[in-house]
């Protein structure tokens, strides 16, 4: 153990703890800017700085451990002073216009200054500005990187893309796409983990609201609106509702309010899709070809993304159901124009999701239909559904908890828990359960694969359905995904039903949720998920009597001509 002081109090820590960690633990916050956990401690921006008393030199304290006796002050003139002029040198980089910026009342670097009491900066301003193809559904604006290293550090280490790299040298020194390629080229998955891990504006969505925001000014158009599992656990995290006020059906009268025509829980189309590929589960099993296995879920986009470019032997792996998302896309222009006697030229349908992936998977050729627009014309992020919240005026009390229309009201359990890692296989074994055996499961038969909080990104579990085995393994992030793909390929690993999300904890976690600096909240949120589905009067997706109706009146059943037409895709383009 080693002793020292942190202001002025005594604390004992074991060795190798680092200056800050040591003084969280005595709930003295060291004030900093680049540092997280596990991906960047390496002291880029120097505002942990501290002084060691008996010196003349501040150590920044996210990558020095304490020593025996050390006596550390963290709030000493001398650290406020030094700490003003690295963040007004950062600043002088920066460009600073608050007003207008994404991250506005949600940015470490303002929160910094203003804590600082910085008014005026006092060297001159140097800010770089480069082109970026705002069409792309990640934007970067270089006059904002504070050149923290964080959007390097998170691609690389967790998603293992490495899409960012510095660049440049001395004052030039810079962030910019790797290898100078383009973003369009960089082999990017969208996954938005560097979005989400950004202290400040230079990442972020591309804006879609004004997309919305005339969709429903237009007095020919209707506007069909879907949202997302993951979105209910985490959408009202800056808007001042605490979650239990926060339910999925505020977020329909949200929508309603700002002239939305109808609304739906995209955990409908989550039980659509796991009929089709429980389905095709059971018949690539029963097929018995184990070439072909495991077959891959295919809802995330960001994974899809990853799969095409990183390894695209295994396309073929993937399962053909579409993603919830496009599923709904195509009923709402399809099955539900039909029904309710809608033009589908003049239906648009807009999803709000937890992604920046979804508004790449939207806009894929593959997905235009044979009317105006493609499936899904229209992708929301949480954040900028919470903008638009704002944007509106909306009174967060006054918003009823309202149902989702007809006729697609009813969700199962197991489509509300799509949002968390484990979720998409955990309802299709259930339903592939009943095929297999013509009985329900009990609704936790398959926990095992839900994550635990502590695991390493990777959940497996072998069950027995009946007479059959299946080794199944959920898996979430790349970097964890590429692991464990390597692990196929190389014989080392052997799995019958794999589920991949991109994002760290599934979509809880996804790149277009509300941002906590430095904090992760996933698991948390995909805990609430699971909280829904155990009281869910309805747990397997087969049991949807929303579901039934569809198939009755559209599809006959599961993998059907019909189904496969509209539900299903190749992948290819
Ligand atoms: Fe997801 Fe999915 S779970 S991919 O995270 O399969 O985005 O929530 O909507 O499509 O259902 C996202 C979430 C989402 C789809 C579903
Ligand atoms: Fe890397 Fe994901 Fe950011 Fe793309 S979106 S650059 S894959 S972290």
């Amino acid at each position: 153990m080693v002793n020292c002081t942190i202001d002025h109090i005594p604390v004992t820590v074991p060795a190798n703890t680092t200056i800050m960690q040591a003084a969280e633990s005595i709930g003295i916050a060291v004030p900093h800017l680049c540092f997280l956990k596990d991906l960047n401690e390496i002291a880029a921006c120097r505002v942990c700085a501290v002084e060691i008393k008996g010196t003349d030199r501040l150590l920044t304290a996210c990558n020095n451990v304490v020593a025996e006796g050390m006596a550390i002050l963290t709030n000493s003139p001398k650290v406020t002073v030094d700490r003003r002029r690295t963040v007004q040198m950062i600043l002088s980089q920066h460009d600073f216009r608050c007003a207008t910026c994404v991250r506005s009342r949600n940015c470490s670097l303002q929160d910094l200054a203003g804590d600082l009491n910085i008014q005026d900066v006092p060297f001159e301003s140097c800010i770089e500005r480069r082109p970026w193809n705002r069409d792309f559904p990640l934007i970067r604006d270089a006059a904002k990187c504070i050149k923290c290293m964080r959007c390097i550090q998170v691609c690389d280490k967790m998603q293992s893309l490495g899409v960012w790299d510095f660049e440049g040298t001395g004052s030039r020194s810079t962030v910019n796409v790797s290898h100078a390629r383009n973003i369009e080229d960089a082999g990017c998955s969208l996954c938005g983990q560097c979005v989400t891990h950004c202290p400040v504006g230079a990442l972020s969505e591309r804006d879609d609201t004004g997309r919305f925001l005339r969709a429903v000014m237009d007095p020919d158009t209707t506007v069909a609106v879907q949202v997302a599992p993951a979105v209910r656990t985490a959408w009202a995290e800056s808007l001042g509702l605490p979650l239990e006020a926060a339910p999925v059906g505020k977020i329909f009268d949200a929508l309603k309010k700002m002239g939305a025509d109808y609304v739906f829980d995209t955990a409908f189309s989550a039980d659509l899709t796991i009929m089709e590929e429980a389905n095709e589960l059971v018949a690539r099993f029963a097929a018995g070809d184990l070439a072909e296995r495991p077959m891959f879920t295919s809802c995330c986009p960001g994974w899809v993304r990853f799969l095409k470019s990183e390894y695209p032997h295994l396309e073929s792996r993937l399962s053909t159901a579409k993603s919830p998302m496009q599923m709904f896309g195509s009923v709402m222009k399809t099955a539900f124009a039909e029904d309710q006697n809608l033009d589908p030229n003049r239906l648009f349908s807009v999803a709000v999701m937890p992604c920046l992936a979804k508004k790449s998977e939207a806009e894929m050729p593959l997905y235009a239909g044979e009317y105006a627009g493609h499936e899904t014309d229209c992708v929301l992020t949480t954040r900028e559904f919470a903008r638009l919240i704002r944007a509106c005026h909306i009174n967060m009390a006054t918003l009823e908890a309202v149902p989702a229309d007809t006729l697609y009201q009813s969700v199962s359990g197991a489509g509300i828990i799509f949002g968390a890692t484990g979720g998409v296989m955990e309802a299709a074994l259930r339903t592939a359960y009943h095929t297999l055996t013509g009985r329900n499961c009990p609704g936790d038969h398959f926990a095992d694969v839900r994550a635990t909080g502590q695991d390493t990104g990777v959940t497996e579990a072998t069950f027995a359905i009946g007479d059959t085995s299946l080794r199944v393994a959920a898996v979430s992030g790349l970097a964890n995904t590429r692991r464990l793909i390597e692990a196929l390929e190389a014989g080392r690993a052997r799995y019958d039903f794999v589920e991949v999300m991109a994002c760290p904890g599934g979509c809880v976690g996804g790149g277009g949720q509300p941002i906590h600096d430095g904090e992760e909240r996933a698991f948390a949120r995909g805990k609430n998920l699971y909280f829904l589905d155990r009281g869910a009067p309805i747990r397997h997706c087969h049991e949807n009597p929303d579901i039934r109706a569809l198939y009755r009146d559209h599809y006959g059943e599961p993998g059907s001509p019909a189904a496969r037409r509209l539900l299903h895709t190749d992948h290819r383009h």
